[in-house]
């Protein structure tokens, strides 16, 4: 997850292309832990505990971030919360895990493409900082 400062410098969603479409169009390589026709999961390359998988649709159709989601949306919002527990299942977290949507400056958001972080591997704490 991002640093404050990092989401306070985060290009303002401006519809173009993110580092997530450089990774979903597999122009940067990513660790890939699932795939399918509408999802894509990889490693986070600054992961936060044990296992950090970061899930995303791979055609956002305007969803930068959850603040933008719309009645449309709901049939890839599910997917992405369903993709989510079975990533879980599959990194072998059946103790608990915890997800977070990160959304805006404040929410600390880095990347202007709708994802799901899956943290897990380790006791989580309340309340997150
Ligand atoms: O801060 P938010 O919630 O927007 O989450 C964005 C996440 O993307 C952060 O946790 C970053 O560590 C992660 N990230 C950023 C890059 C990247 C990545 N995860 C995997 N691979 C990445 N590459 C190749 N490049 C990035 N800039």
């Amino acid at each position: 997850m991002a640093s404050e400062k990092d989401a306070a410098l985060a290009a303002v969603p401006s519809g173009s292309p993110t580092i997530f479409d450089k990774i979903i169009n597999k122009e940067i390589p990513a660790n890939i832990v699932y795939e399918d026709d509408k999802v894509l999961a990889f490693r986070d390359i600054a992961p936060q505990a044990p296992v950090h998988v970061v899930i995303i649709p791979k055609v956002t159709d305007g969803l930068t971030g959850i603040s933008k989601a719309e009645e449309k949306h709901t049939e890839i919002l599910g997917r992405l919360l369903y993709t989510s527990k079975l990533v879980a299942k599959q990194e072998g977290l059946e103790d608990g895990f915890r997800l977070v949507i990160n959304d805006g400056p404040k929410g600390c958001q880095s990347v202007y493409h709708l994802h799901i972080h899956l943290l897990g591997g380790r006791q989580m704490n309340w309340p997150p900082g």
